[in-house]
């Protein structure tokens, strides 16, 4: 059977042109230590994976949380999502705003579908971020099952501006924070206060995530949003809140479930002058913003 499916695949793709596009990057890590793929520009071919992915009937449910002034991110995000993010997929967003009034009428194209659901407003945006996980946990348990198949969880002050597809299913996804590829581990900003149930001891940890964007098999996700709820929980009965709220508790997580795959930062950058090195492509990025413009008091 084994040689059959080889040789299918082989007289169905164009081999040539698979041979001349995907190399090994030579400049960065392809590969954990646990041996997930880093997902770069230059490792995969997205011509072949998309023909493959395509056979498989797949719903990508992708959520993303406007709370207040942050509803202006809105417009930006969905457009160029319906340019960059699994273009031909079935993807179904979940928008969780306390403003459903501000959510702008982008237009989705085919198999392409929007829920919004209505959320109290929240006072500190500590408990927007850390709400986020709480929320999740119960969107998966109580609505998602039988809707969709993988689940990627996204910050809206952001930007699709290339293709971000198939390449990053995987069953327990992380995403690398553009600040902290190439930066030793010392700097990496995770919590070391042992009181947290975030802690990290100095000395441990693989890579510094981003809160940003996760995502993976819904299953898994739902044990993340679950687990961080609930240590998020004990810190706060501890009186204790971690230094980078939910991605702190993210940041243990990973440590301990190591993701199947990592997204290089090409899947989150910034939209500020940072020295870009081996990103190749910018395909999500943090859109710049005015702080004092957008978040409450
Ligand atoms: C309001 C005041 C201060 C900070 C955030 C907010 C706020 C956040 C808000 O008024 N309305 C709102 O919808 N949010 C949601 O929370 C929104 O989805 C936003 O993308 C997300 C995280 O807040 P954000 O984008 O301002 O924080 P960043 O870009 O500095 O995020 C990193 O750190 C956070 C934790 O401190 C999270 O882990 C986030 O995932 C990280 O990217
Ligand atoms: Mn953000």
């Amino acid at each position: 059977i084994r040689q059959t499916q080889l040789e299918n695949t082989i007289v169905a793709q164009p081999c040539p042109a698979f041979i001349q596009t995907v190399h090994l990057r030579t400049d960065v890590a392809s590969v954990t230590p646990w041996l997930a793929p880093i997902v770069w520009e230059g490792t995969f071919d997205s011509r072949v994976i998309d023909s493959i992915y395509k056979q498989q009937n797949i719903t990508i449910a992708t959520t993303v949380f406007a709370l207040g002034k942050y509803t202006r991110f809105l417009k930006d995000f969905l457009e160029s999502a319906e340019e960059h993010y699994f273009v031909g997929f079935r993807v179904h967003f979940y928008l969780f705003t306390d403003q459903p009034e501000e959510v702008p009428n982008v237009k989705l194209g085919q198999e392409r579908y929007l829920t919004v659901k209505t959320l109290p407003s929240m006072n500190r945006w500590q408990d927007i971020s850390m709400s986020r996980m709480e929320i999740l946990e119960k969107l998966i348990e109580n609505e998602l099952a039988s809707e969709a198949d993988y689940i990627f969880c996204l910050d809206v002050d952001t930007k699709f501006y290339g293709r971000w597809g198939v390449e990053s299913w995987g069953r327990l996804v992380g995403v690398i924070h553009p600040w902290f590829f190439n930066v030793p581990r010392f700097l990496f900003t995770y919590e070391h206060r042992p009181k947290s149930q975030a802690y990290i001891p100095a000395g441990k940890g693989d890579y510094y995530y981003t809160g940003a964007a996760f995502g993976g098999s819904l299953k898994d996700v739902h044990n993340l949003t679950k687990t961080c709820r609930e240590q998020m929980n004990i810190d706060t009965a501890n009186s204790i809140e971690a230094l980078w709220h939910e991605e702190s508790h993210l940041n243990k997580y990973f440590l301990y479930n190591k993701p199947s795959k990592l997204l290089s930062p090409e899947y989150l950058w910034r939209d500020i002058s940072m020295s870009s090195g081996s990103v190749k492509i910018i395909r999500f990025s943090h859109v710049a913003k005015n702080n004092a413009e957008v978040r409450p008091n």
